[in-house]
């Protein structure tokens, strides 16, 4: 039952809540930047490029002959779909979205339009996006696609001022053919072959991609699957890196997409924070300023507490390792959610208050009574949460810690939880204390 230009258009409310069930309640996923980029991995003719590692065909100037070379090395002989999965799973993570196209237009998958692929060019024999498809779906995984609209490989879509992509207002006169051609009939493949549950567009500030396209292309995708969730640049809105929409305009687009931040306040608009863990989103040899664990679980908790998701990055290598700095991490995020995951997933934000000063952070279960305050430094004596007003008898709780823990309510303190002594100690309580109330939200 395919739907309507006008039904897609014109969407309930009750609808999209629907269609956007399984996404809000997932909070935390991964983003995958593979691609043709990490063979150079920031390093190109003995330089090191500063910036982002998948941006080093446009950064190094490099003429797309030269760069052609870097994909036909592009041969990962340790990709082990399984094993990416897993590795998800294990850090808490609900969902996957990998680049099936980045800007340098190498495409990682069979690809009947065009050779520029992972099969015909590269000579890979593996399905490497059917592998992470099968991988995804055996562990309970939704799977997800970037695919870049700018292309800085297709000669209808580069830039005419190449290989200067970006700063010129002039147009590739053979835009609307690569997009008829080329783009439509790539991203319908990654659809029919694939089913992703999410299309996350990107590049769509080119000067040649306008509301139309976006119009073309969200009606097109959400035809061929009713219940497909795409990102908020597949219009011509977002602001920036901040990633939200122009205020006023109607655009398309089921998600804001704060790229490298996280909204300073709640929205009223879905939204995913994409960042890296490094500084970069492709794999780079020479990029060890890590953020440290608890950075990210501490960004994870903020992002939920305004109502956000999470996409986390990590930048396999050209051999297909996802680096053990990123693994790390992610473990140690699956460690915090094995205890404390009951306070992201499935939860909203509170209607009056997301925090309460830098170190505290509050939740609540979708349609329960139950109140998460989070606390962002180790407790001393006692806790304190001015917005939680717990029921009368009622037992308060410190996950991952046995006991009920004794507590008081007054007025003008609000909530004041008493911390046992252990707990200071308990080896598996770290980087965040998550409280557990039955009762109701104050002002
Ligand atoms: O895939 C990763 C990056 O390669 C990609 N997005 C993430 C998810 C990315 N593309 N560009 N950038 C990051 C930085 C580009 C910023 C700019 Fe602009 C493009 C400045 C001017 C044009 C976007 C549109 C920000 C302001 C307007």
């Amino acid at each position: 039952n395919t739907l309507s230009r006008e039904e897609i258009l014109n969407e309930s409310e009750e609808a999209f809540d629907e269609r956007m069930e399984w996404w809000r309640d997932a909070k935390f996923g991964l983003f995958i930047h593979w691609g043709p980029y990490a063979v150079p991995a920031g390093v190109h003719n003995g330089e090191r490029l500063e910036g982002i590692g998948e941006w080093i065909m446009e950064r190094a100037e490099i003429p797309v002959e030269e760069y052609e070379e870097y994909s036909r090395q592009f041969n990962p002989t340790e990709y082990d779909a399984d094993e990416w999965v897993q590795i998800a799973k294990d850090a808490g993570m609900k969902y996957i979205i990998i680049t099936s196209k980045h800007h340098d237009g190498f495409a990682l998958w069979d690809s009947e339009v065009g050779n520029y692929n992972s099969v015909d060019f590269a000579q890979i024999e593996k399905d490497l996006l059917d592998e992470l498809k099968v991988a995804a779906d055996k562990h309970g995984i939704e799977l997800g696609f970037y695919h870049s609209i700018m292309d800085w490989h297709h000669p209808d879509a580069q830039a005419p001022h190449y290989p200067d992509y970006n700063t010129s207002e002039k147009m590739n006169p053979n835009f609307d053919r690569y997009v008829e051609n080329y783009l439509k009939p790539q991203v319908r493949e990654l659809v029919e072959e694939y089913d992703p549950a999410v299309m996350w567009f990107d590049g769509e500030w080119i000067p040649e991609w306008t509301h139309e396209h976006a119009e073309d292309m969200y009606v097109m995708l959400r035809q061929m699957d009713p219940e497909l969730i795409i990102n908020n640049r597949v219009d011509v809105g977002r602001q920036g890196m901040q990633g939200m929409n122009e205020e006023g305009g109607d655009y398309l687009g089921d998600f804001g997409t704060p790229e490298q931040e996280i909204l300073e306040s709640t929205s009223n608009f879905d939204w995913e924070a994409c960042m890296t863990m490094n500084d970069t989103w492709g794999y780079k040899e020479h990029d060890d300023n890590w953020k440290s664990s608890e950075t990210l679980i501490h960004n994870l908790v903020d992002i939920a507490a305004k109502g956000g998701n999470y996409l986390l990055n990590v930048g396999p290598t050209a051999e297909g390792i996802i680096p053990d700095a990123s693994v790390e991490r992610l473990a140690d995020m699956g460690d915090w959610m094995d205890i404390n995951g009951e306070a992201i997933y499935e939860t909203d934000r509170l209607q009056n208050h997301f925090s309460e000063g830098e170190s505290i952070r509050y939740t609540k279960k979708k349609g329960e009574p139950v109140y998460y305050g989070i606390l962002l430094e180790e407790p001393g004596q006692t806790a304190q949460f001015s917005y939680l007003q717990p029921d009368e008898g009622s037992e308060v709780m410190l996950l991952g810690y046995e006991d009920p823990l004794n507590w008081e309510f007054d007025e003008e303190n609000g909530l004041s939880i008493q911390i046992p002594d252990e707990v200071t100690n308990a080896e598996n309580l770290s980087t965040a204390w998550v409280f557990k109330i039955n009762g109701s939200e104050i002002n």
